[in-house]
C-alpha cells in the first residue's frame, strides 16, 4: 500500500483528494441533516432493512446456486454393470477427499496429476492386482478412445476427459503387432492433441461458465465444487473405458437382433430387421399355469393347457404387441422343476424379465423358492449382467377359500369378503416364501372365462418394470456384441499370423 502511495505523484494525489471531499462531505452532512429533522432513526431501521434484503438475496442466490451444481453433478450411468458401483464409491471417495488447496486450478498439471490418480483408482478396482492397471486396455479401444475423445472435444470441451494418450502410448508399446495400424492412428492421436489438454480444458471451460454466470457462491466453494467434479467426471469416463462396455463399433448394441433372438423372431415371423427385442420369460412349475397366462395376456388361445400333463416341450416364443411396449417376445417354457441347472441358467441368462407363475392353492411353494435362489444365485454372479426384474403371477385365486365363490373384483387394500381376504393372505405369505417384494406379487385368475387382474394390474406391473428390463437387455446384448468382436477380431489376428508365417520362407531366404 506504502509503496503503491509512492509511485503516485503527491500533487496528483492531492488533485484526487480535492476532487472527493465535497463527495465524501456528502455523509456526514446529510448525517447532521436527518439529526436536526430528528429522524435518524428512521434511516437507521431503512439501513436495517436494506441490508438484511440484500443480505437475505445473496444467501437464495447462494442456495439456488448450490442447488443448481448438486443438480449438475456427474452422476452413475444407471447403465452400469453391477461391476461398477463399486468403482464409482472409490470415485465418489475421492472426490469427497480432494482439498483445494492442494490443487491449483489455474496450472493445468497438478489437475492432470488428479484426473490421472482418479483413472488409476478405477482402472485399479478392475484390474485388482496388476502393476499398471492404466495400461489394461487393447489398443483398439485406446485408439478408439483418442477417436472419440477428439471428436467429442472438438464438439464440446466440457464433457469429457479422456486421458487416452496415456492409455495408448502404454498399449502401443506393448503390442508390437499393432504397429501399421498405431501408426496411422498415432497421427489421429496427434492431430488432436492440441486440443486435448483435457483437465485444463475442462477446467478452463467450467470456470469461464461459472464466471458467466455471475457466482454468487465463494471462490473456494466453487472451486471445491469444480475439483470434485472434475474427479467424477474422469471417474465416469474411466469406468466406461475400463469396464468393458466400450464397444469397437458405433452401432447400438441393441440395434439388431442378437443370432437367438433373430432365430426366435423369425419363428414367429417378425422380420428380423426390427431391433434386439425384450424378451419376457415365463417361468414356473408344471401345470400352475404358465401358458394360460401367455392365452390371457394375448386375450385369445395361443397355446395349449392342459389338465393332465405340462404339454409345453421346450421354449417356445410368441411376439407380444401391445401398447408402451417396443419390439417384445414372451417365452412359454417348461416346467422348472425338470430342468437341469445347466438349462436353467442358460434359460436365465436370456430372459430381461421373468414373470414367475406360482399356484395360490399349492402349498409346496419350497421347490419354487430353491429354484428361484439358484437363478439369482447364478444372476449374482455375473457382474456385467444386471438380473431381470422378477414378478410373480400368483395364479388360480379362484381356488382359493371359499372354493365355490367367485365374485370379482375383490378389494385387497379393504378386504370385507373372506375370499379378498384368502387372497391377501396368500399374497404375504407367498412374498416372503419366495423372497420377493409384495409388491411385486400379483394375484391373477387365468382360467378361462374367468380371467381376472391381467389386463389391468399385472400388466401394468409389467410396465413398471419395463426400464429395469431395458437395462438387462442392454447389457445382455454388449455381452454378445462384445463376444462377437473378440472373435472377429481374433480370427483377423490369426489370419494375419498365417499370412505372416506363409510368408516367412520368402523373408528369411532373402535375408540369407
Ligand atoms: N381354476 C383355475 N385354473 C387354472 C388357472 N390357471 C391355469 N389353470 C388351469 O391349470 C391347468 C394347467 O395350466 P397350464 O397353463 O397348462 O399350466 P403350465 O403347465 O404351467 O403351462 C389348465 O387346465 C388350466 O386351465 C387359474 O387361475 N384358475
Ligand atoms: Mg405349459
Amino acid at each position: 500500500m506504502t509503496s503503491l502511495l509512492m509511485r503516485i505523484d503527491r500533487l496528483r494525489l492531492l488533485a484526487l483528494v480535492l476532487w472527493a471531499v465535497p463527495m465524501l462531505a456528502l455523509l456526514p452532512l446529510g448525517l447532521l441533516w436527518l439529526w436536526q429533522l430528528g429522524v435518524v432513526w428512521v434511516w437507521l431501521l431503512a439501513l436495517a432493512l436494506f441490508s438484511a434484503a440484500g443480505y437475505g438475496l445473496q444467501f437464495w442466490l447462494a442456495r439456488r446456486e448450490r442447488a443448481w451444481l448438486d443438480a449438475a453433478e456427474t452422476k452413475p450411468d444407471p447403465d452400469w454393470p453391477p461391476v461398477a458401483d463399486g468403482a464409482w464409491i472409490l470415485v465418489e471417495d475421492l472426490a469427497e477427499q480432494v482439498n483445494p488447496d492442494d490443487w491449483p486450478v489455474a496450472d493445468g498439471r497438478p489437475l492432470m496429476a488428479l484426473a490421472q490418480q482418479t483413472l488409476e483408482r478405477v482402472a485399479g478396482h478392475f484390474h485388482p492386482g496388476v502393476e499398471q492397471p492404466l495400461l489394461e486396455l487393447t489398443v483398439p479401444h485406446a485408439l478408439l478412445i483418442v477417436e472419440r475423445a477428439t471428436h467429442d472435444l472438438r464438439l464440446t470441451l466440457t464433457e469429457q476427459i479422456p486421458f487416452s494418450h496415456l492409455l495408448t502410448l502404454g498399449s502401443l508399446m506393448r503390442a508390437y503387432r499393432w504397429k501399421p495400424v498405431a501408426d496411422r492412428l498415432l497421427g489421429l492421436y496427434r492431430a488432436g492433441q492440441w486440443v486435448v489438454n483435457p483437465a485444463q480444458a475442462l477446467m478452463t471451460e467450467l470456470m469461464r461458465q461459472a464466471r458467466a454466470r455471475g457466482s454468487a457462491l465463494a471462490w473456494d466453494e466453487l472451486r471445491g465444487w469444480l475439483l470434485r467434479e472434475l474427479v467424477r467426471k474422469v471417474g465416469a469416463y474411466g469406468i466406461e473405458l475400463y469396464s468393458g462396455r466400450l464397444l469397437l463399433s458405433d452401432e447400438a448394441p441393441t440395434a439388431r437382433p442378437t443370432p437367438s433372438s433373430a432365430d426366435d423372431l423369425r419363428a414367429t415371423e417378425t422380420a428380423p430387421d426390427a431391433g434386439e427385442p425384450l424378451r419376457i420369460l415365463v417361468l414356473g412349475r408344471a401345470n400352475v399355469g404358465k401358458s394360460s397366462l401367455i392365452n390371457a395376456l394375448f386375450g385369445e388361445l395361443r397355446v395349449a393347457t392342459d389338465l393332465l400333463a405340462d404339454t409345453t416341450r421346450r421354449l417356445t416364443p410368441y411376439r407380444l404387441e401391445r401398447e408402451g411396449l417396443d419390439i417384445a417376445l414372451i417365452y412359454d417354457t417348461p416346467g422348472v422343476d425338470g430342468m437341469d441347472e445347466q438349462t436353467l441358467r442358460a434359460v436365465g441368462s436370456e430372459a430381461d424379465m421373468i414373470l414367475w407363475v406360482s399356484a395360490a392353492h399349492r402349498a409346496d411353494r419350497h421347490a419354487d423358492r430353491e429354484i428361484l435362489d439358484r437363478l439369482r444365485a447364478a444372476f449374482a454372479e455375473r457382474l456385467t449382467r444386471r438380473a431381470p426384474p422378477i414378478l410373480v403371477a400368483l395364479s388360480q385365486i379362484d381356488r382359493l377359500r371359499p372354493i365355490r365363490e367367485w365374485q370379482p373384483p375383490y378389494d385387497l387394500a379393504e378386504p370385507s369378503s373372506l375370499k379378498a381376504q384368502s387372497i391377501l393372505a396368500a399374497v404375504t405369505v407367498v412374498a416372503v416364501d419366495l423372497a420377493i417384494p409384495v409388491a411385486s406379487v400379483i394375484p391373477v385368475c387365468l382360467a378361462p372365462g374367468r380371467i381376472y387382474n391381467v389386463d389391468d394390474v399385472l400388466w401394468s406391473a409389467i410396465l413398471e418394470r419395463l426400464d429395469a428390463a431395458q437395462r438387462t437387455r442392454l447389457l445382455r446384448c454388449q455381452d454378445v456384441r462384445k463376444r462377437e468382436e473378440n472373435w472377429s477380431l481374433v480370427r483377423r489376428q490369426l489370419a494375419n499370423a498365417g499370412r505372416f508365417l506363409l510368408a516367412l520362407p520368402e523373408r528369411t531366404r532373402g535375408r540369407r
